[in-house]
């Protein structure tokens, strides 16, 4: 039985040798636990003769003790290694939490509804599911007109409204016009409308949920050149002052004359990249709001004159200055180790 002891005690201190702090656990209940192998040896003592019974508890018990100093002094030198030392200095300053902060995205809608707060607009939130008229029919997209397949819509597979039609996911900010004109009913309106909208796209340049900004002017002789004016305000104050925003000439069904506009891309200074391609990258659509829409406002065409503007929120903030994202998706992947540089 000596024998026995021995070879267990010493398999035990070879074991301690290599183990971590885990395994160290598990050496423990193995071998010093209730039913751990030593106990086993102590219960088994009262079938031996009367004589020899105190020769082995007491082998047995500095077996144990042996081996539960082993135990300890491993566990000291392994936390010693992780820095978790038994040791507590309450004089030592604690570590402070981490703190987060606002979500890129929302650090842009805010940004972007300051600057256009700065010069009269006022922010306002429209419902995120819609009912089509809003988001298409009274923007002179009428049921089955190809122009809607730009939208990429998802519908909501509710029973259609007897008046306004199917519900969607708002494709586009747009959907807000007609609720605030028939909202403030006599302009002057200057509003700015930052939104969800959702459409059935995934690439380096399209994300299915994304934002928009609105911009809405309603008022006496508003032209075109209110339009360029407010652009290149918010081109200056958002992206920089040697940015560019260029207007082309476009086609939207609620806008007339429209454009789309573009701003000069950051990432390859113009050169054309993965992202832009050509020097430039899209950032929204414009134009005068067209007679028919504002008449679906309820607002008289020969007495006022409107602009409107829409741009992907995702996209302005990605095109800032000196922020090198080349893929939109990157936003919204919860990746820590790129939330963390803002
Ligand atoms: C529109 O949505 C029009 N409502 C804009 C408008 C408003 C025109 C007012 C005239 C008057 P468009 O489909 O081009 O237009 O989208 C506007 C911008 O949203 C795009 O230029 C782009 O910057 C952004 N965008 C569109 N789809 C996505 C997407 N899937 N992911 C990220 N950004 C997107």
């Amino acid at each position: 039985m000596e024998n026995r002891i021995q070879n267990l005690k010493n398999q035990a201190l070879a074991q301690i040798i290599d183990a971590d702090i885990e395994e160290l656990e598990g050496l423990r209940t193995n071998y010093l636990g209730r039913r751990g192998e030593l106990n086993k040896i102590l219960r088994e003592i009262q079938d031996l003769p009367a004589k020899k019974r105190p020769i082995i508890g007491q082998i047995v018990n500095d077996a144990k003790k042996a081996i539960e100093r082993a135990i300890d002094e491993k566990h000291g030198k392994l936390q010693e290694g992780t820095g978790k030392t038994k040791w507590f200095d309450p004089t030592v300053p604690g570590n402070k939490p981490q703190i987060g902060h606002l979500h890129l995205v929302t650090q842009a809608v805010e940004e972007i509804s300051k600057t256009f707060e700065k010069i009269g607009f006022v922010r306002v939130r429209y419902p995120e599911v819609e009912w089509d008229w809003f988001a298409f029919e009274s923007l002179n997209m009428p049921k089955d007109h190809p122009a809607r397949d730009e939208w990429e819509t998802f519908f909501v597979g509710t029973p259609p409204h007897s008046k306004y039609g199917q519900m969607v996911l708002t494709p586009h900010t747009s959907s807000g016009q007609i609720r605030e004109m028939t909202r403030v009913k006599n302009p002057p309106i200057r509003m700015l409308n930052i939104a969800k909208t959702y459409r059935r796209q995934s690439d380096v340049a399209h994300i299915p949920m994304f934002h928009q900004f609105e911009g809405l002017v309603v008022d006496k002789e508003i032209s075109v050149v209110h339009l360029k004016g407010t652009l290149d305000y918010f081109a200056r104050s958002f992206f920089g002052p040697k940015r560019k925003i260029r207007l082309r000439p476009f086609h939207f069904q609620f806008t007339e004359p429209s454009f789309e506009f573009d701003i000069s891309c950051d990432i390859c200074q113009g050169r054309g990249c993965k992202l832009c391609k050509a020097g430039w990258l899209e950032l929204g659509g414009a134009g005068m709001v067209h007679p028919q829409v504002l008449k679906n406002g309820g607002i008289d065409p020969k007495h006022y004159t409107g602009f409107a503007f829409g741009a992907g929120l995702e996209r302005s903030f990605m095109m800032k200055s000196g922020l090198k994202i080349d893929d939109v998706r990157t936003l919204y992947s919860s990746d820590l180790r790129f939330l963390r540089q803002f």
